[in-house]
């Protein structure tokens, strides 16, 4: 019988990183910081690979940082459960492994991350399935969720940053710079070619960090180019554009911290752009009925629900812009004109949210409850 250090985690790619992007590092903090012996069933090791580039695809199960990372596909075999399983973000625990479990087995769901209202109604409900019970473990920026993704040590990391930005440019074959820097992540449907264009016309110099991923395309075409490759750098007007490799996470916290503004994606680049304490543009993952856009609002209201009129407008305006079809020039003037004032807000809002207690932490100590009241019946 596995010790209750053991725990499992289940990660479905459903698509593009973010899965396999919280698993990954949800796995690490758990081993680091709460000395938890982890394994990560994951259904796609390309996939992973681009995150965790020391996966050898040829394994079925290998450890890496200490973390045994086994291939979950339709023939994994499970000899026990571990007394506390992660299901990530509903990815359905397969049969044969739910016939290894227990009543006793904590069954943790991890949903995805919103700062929607009800999130703190639903954070650590259960519903039952035959003798098993099913917990629902909700992210948020709320006392009363489960809290945000953050290792022990990430601010005191992100501050040292400075200092390194030499050696940071240097290792992407780029010379530091005194320009605005901006890292731009989004998914292909965002108005690119209008920010880059406002970005052209700025009224100063700006050095733009594009990792190579799916919008190369529509960067390419803003610039005329058939294509785009690694280390090209492309200039128009008051705009530098470098495109540099998709990075390891280390590398790409890096890059937030060192930018000026960064443009983010999703669920766990969002969540380090916070981290990062600099300006940040979300353009969450699009959803029917426009779900991502009230998940945008509900974050917008919450996060500069302090912030002075002013800046709190040019960022609500350049959020929305950013989901539309279009980014005017005066959405993207107006925040570079309040971007001190961003600055300030965004580096107390990053100190405030990281008092709480984070999202592991939370995960130890909702576990170790539930232990304790089923052993105490
Ligand atoms: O990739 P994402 O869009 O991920 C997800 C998935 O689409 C998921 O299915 C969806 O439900 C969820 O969004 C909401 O964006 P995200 O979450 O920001 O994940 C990107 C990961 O890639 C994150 O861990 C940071 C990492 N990354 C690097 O490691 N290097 C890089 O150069 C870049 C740009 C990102």
């Amino acid at each position: 019988m596995a010790s209750d250090k053991h725990w499992d985690i289940f990660c479905k790619i459903v698509d593009n990183f973010g899965d396999i992007g919280v698993c990954w590092r949800l796995a690490k903090q758990l081993h680091n910081e709460h000395q938890l012996t982890i394994c990560l069933y994951i259904d796609d090791l390309y996939v992973a690979k681009q995150l965790i580039p020391a996966i050898d695809t040829s394994l079925a199960q290998q450890t890496i940082q200490n973390i045994c990372i086994i291939v979950w596909h339709a023939d994994t075999q499970f000899p026990h459960a571990a007394p506390v399983v992660i299901e990530s973000f509903a990815c359905e625990l397969p049969p044969t492994y739910l016939a290894t479990m227990q009543p006793s087995t904590v069954w943790i769901n991890l949903e995805y991350l919103s700062a929607e209202g009800w999130v703190d109604d639903f954070h650590a409900n259960s519903s039952k399935r035959g003798a098993l019970t099913r917990h629902f473990f909700f992210p948020g920026f709320t006392h009363n969720t489960g809290g945000l993704l953050r290792e022990h040590a990430m601010l005191q990391q992100q501050s040292q940053v400075p200092a390194q930005q030499p050696d940071h440019w240097k290792g992407l074959g780029l010379t530091p710079s005194q320009h605005l820097k901006v890292s731009l992540f989004c998914y292909p449907h965002a108005p690119i070619s209008t920010l880059l264009s406002a970005m052209a016309q700025s009224t100063q110099p700006i050095n733009c960090y594009v990792p190579a991923g799916s919008i190369l395309p529509s960067v390419a075409d803003f610039f005329g180019k058939p294509s785009l490759h690694i280390g090209d750098t492309l200039n128009q007007q008051n705009l530098t554009l470098h495109v540099i490799p998709f990075l390891s996470q280390d590398g790409y916290d890096q890059l937030l911290a060192c930018c000026d503004i960064n443009f983010v994606r999703g669920e766990d680049s969002w969540i380090r752009a916070i981290w990062a304490g600099k300006p940040f543009i979300w353009q969450p993952y699009l959803q029917t009925e426009q779900t991502h856009i009230k998940k945008l609002h509900a974050f917008l209201d919450l996060f500069y629900a302090q912030c002075p009129p002013a800046p709190k407008a040019a960022a609500y305006q350049l959020h929305n812009a950013w989901q539309s079809e279009q980014v005017p020039n005066t959405a993207w003037d107006d925040y570079l004109n309040k971007l001190t004032a961003l600055k300030s807000y965004h580096t107390l809002q990053t100190n405030a949210l990281a008092q709480q207690t984070d999202l592991a932490t939370k995960l130890v100590i909702f576990s170790e409850k539930i232990i304790k009241s089923t052993t105490e019946k």
